[in-house]
């Protein structure tokens, strides 16, 4: 990507924001992070970062940075230790070990939606060079085995739109949802012979609630009756979506627009043709979401080692 200029993209791959108004501003306060481009350095915090690992919750964050860390043998500097860099903002985590980001997204589009923006332009302001994007979640798989990691190819919508879809002043803009293709076959090349899960690229369908958005008669509501959630997910099936969760379109349309290589790595927690409820026990839960982890820890040791 080096080299290359375009609109969101300086010849040294640096990003150019599709938003003349940031230039103007004397203060730009990413809110949801406590950050600041008067209060921080951002050149100087982020200005080395190469990878943004994001998940939903800020305790895998910590423990993603915590493996990361080992896998590259990286030292933290002498008289720090892995603290969450938004602690101030008590909305989300982020930890740095040296290359790598780990921030937590919460749960649902707007969440995600928000961070996004507000790591975009952290990505702007620190001048980091052609950063590549993660999402490592979990999901519920359609007839796919517990445990099995996803690789997004492609993303939808509960409708089965492949743009992701906001109200902005009044109008409904949709944009589309595509992630890189190249980083998809690599990420799948990965998986080694002896790994006790599988991975597979697949179609990731993004809903806006777990329960009724997902089909579930499970929730506290419930208008639909069991057929109705078996033709629907039949219904998936044909049109083949392999897995369901809840910031695909989001996460795939906003990095696309705003030229970041990412990619979506999901987790199937239960596969959805055999049962609504996440019975599994929370330690094996546990360590189904570290399948995603391992996937793109030996990417990024990948890139790293080829630098
Ligand atoms: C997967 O899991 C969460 C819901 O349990 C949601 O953030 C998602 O995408
Ligand atoms: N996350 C989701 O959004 N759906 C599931 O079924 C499991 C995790």
């Amino acid at each position: 990507q080096n080299g290359e200029v375009s609109e969101t993209r300086n010849p040294d791959g640096t990003l150019r924001l599709r938003n003349p108004n940031i230039e103007n501003l004397k203060e730009d306060i990413l809110y949801h992070l406590a950050l600041s481009t008067v209060s921080h350095d951002l050149v100087k915090m982020f200005g080395d970062v190469k990878f943004v690992c994001m998940g939903g919750t800020a305790k895998r964050m910590e423990h993603l940075a915590q493996y990361l860390q080992s896998e590259i043998n990286y030292e933290l500097p002498i008289g720090t230790s892995l603290c969450d860099l938004t602690e101030k903002s008590h909305r989300f985590a982020m930890y740095k070990v040296g290359p790598i980001l780990c921030v937590n997204h919460g749960m649902g589009v707007p969440s995600i939606g928000i961070l996004l923006h507000e790591i975009t332009k952290l990505m702007y302001h620190a001048k980091v060079k052609n950063p590549i994007f993660f999402r490592i979640g979990t999901c519920g798989g359609i007839g796919l085995k517990e445990g099995t990691v996803i690789v997004a190819k492609s993303v939808v919508d509960e409708m089965g739109n492949t743009f992701h879809t906001q109200k902005i002043c009044g109008k409904v803009v949709q944009r589309p949802a595509k992630l890189d293709q190249q980083l998809v076959k690599e990420l799948t090349s990965l998986r080694k012979s002896d790994d006790t899960f599988n991975v597979v690229e697949g179609v990731t369908m993004c809903a806006d609630d777990f329960y009724e958005g997902q089909g579930r008669t499970d929730g506290a509501f419930c208008d639909h009756t069991e057929e109705d959630k078996v033709n629907y997910l039949n219904e998936l099936v044909k049109r083949g979506v392999t897995n369901i969760e809840m910031e695909a379109t989001a996460f795939a349309a906003l990095t696309h627009y705003a030229g970041i290589k990412a990619a979506l790595i999901n987790v199937a927690l239960v596969n959805r043709l055999n049962g609504d409820q996440v019975t599994t026990p929370k330690e094996t839960l546990l360590e189904w979401q570290n399948h995603p982890q391992i996937l793109v820890g030996r990417y990024i040791k990948k890139v790293l080692r080829s630098e």
